[in-house]
């Protein structure tokens, strides 16, 4: 039975992955900031497989190593690795963007990614085994005004999990980058600070990604044989055809 520690898992992306790995038999580690929800999550996951929460915020390099050096010792083997925890936050312009929206996308969508990477890899390095998944985004491939940072810290995603590969093969580690386009989730409620409204016009006119269509990527990228990397994966809605267009009735 494979552990599997995914972040951002209290929502969208990340609770729809551990909703089907907890269903497929796989250990859930769930990590978040919402503690509530963490709990609501555990219970609910609990019926199927074994489920221990993480409360960190992946900004904060203290928090990030006392929940990892926290694990139980019959939890510290972690087998596979989902980096899904990140956001963004406001669409202005660079002229006008809020230095604090710049923190918050790059200390977590990029430095939070590598803190707790570099909490786990280590053992999967003495392994020789592991995965790792790092959820980028179609963001990465095309820049569009007004999310320029967050462009940015989906494009050092993509840079990221290449190196990783780079490093980490000989090691036996599989490195898989995954660049979803639009998906319905709360990552629009959060981009506009909880303007529903505004957030709901994202997904106006044509049927965007689920959270589920994400995690059936990602259940088919762990559950490949061991002599099969995936290492790039972007989906797209079938009505989007870059991150700037989307085809609406
Ligand atoms: P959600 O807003 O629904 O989920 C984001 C998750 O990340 C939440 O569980 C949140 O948990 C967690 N999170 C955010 N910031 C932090 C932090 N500082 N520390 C710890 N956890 C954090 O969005 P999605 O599910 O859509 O997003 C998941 C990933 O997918 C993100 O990396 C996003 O960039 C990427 N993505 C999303 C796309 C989309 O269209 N939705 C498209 C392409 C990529 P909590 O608030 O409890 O901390
Ligand atoms: C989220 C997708 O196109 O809104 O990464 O940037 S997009």
């Amino acid at each position: 039975m494979r552990t599997i520690l995914i972040t951002g898992a209290t929502s969208g992306i990340g609770k729809s992955t551990a909703e089907l790995l907890a269903k497929q038999g796989n250990r859930i580690i769930i990590c978040g900031r919402r503690n509530e929800v963490l709990e609501s999550l555990k219970t609910e996951l609990s019926e199927f497989t074994e489920v221990l929460s993480l409360k960190f915020d992946v900004r904060n390099l203290e928090e990030v190593e006392k929940a990892i050096n926290s694990l139980p010792e019959e939890w510290k083997t972690i087998d596979v690795l989902i980096n899904n925890a990140g956001n963004a936050h406001g669409l202005d312009p660079l002229s006008e963007g809020k230095t604090n929206d710049w923190d918050s996308m790059i200390d977590g969508n990029v430095k939070g990614l590598l803190y707790v990477s570099k909490m786990i890899i280590p053992g999967m390095k003495e392994r020789n085994a592991g995965h790792i998944i790092n959820i980028s985004s179609v963001a990465a491939r095309q820049t569009y005004a007004n999310g320029v940072v967050y462009c940015a810290t989906k494009k050092a995603v993509d840079v990221i999990s290449e190196g990783m590969r780079l490093e980490l093969t000989e090691f036996g580690i599989k490195v898989t980058n995954i660049q979803p386009g639009a998906v319905e989730t709360e990552f629009s409620l959060v981009r506009f600070k909880g303007d529903g409204e505004r957030a709901s016009t994202v997904y106006a006119g044509y049927e965007a990604l689920k959270a589920e269509d994400i995690a059936d990527a990602i259940a088919y990228c762990v559950n490949a044989p061991k002599h099969v990397t995936v290492s790039d994966m972007t989906i797209y809605p079938s009505a989007q055809s870059e991150p700037r267009t989307i085809y609406r009735k």
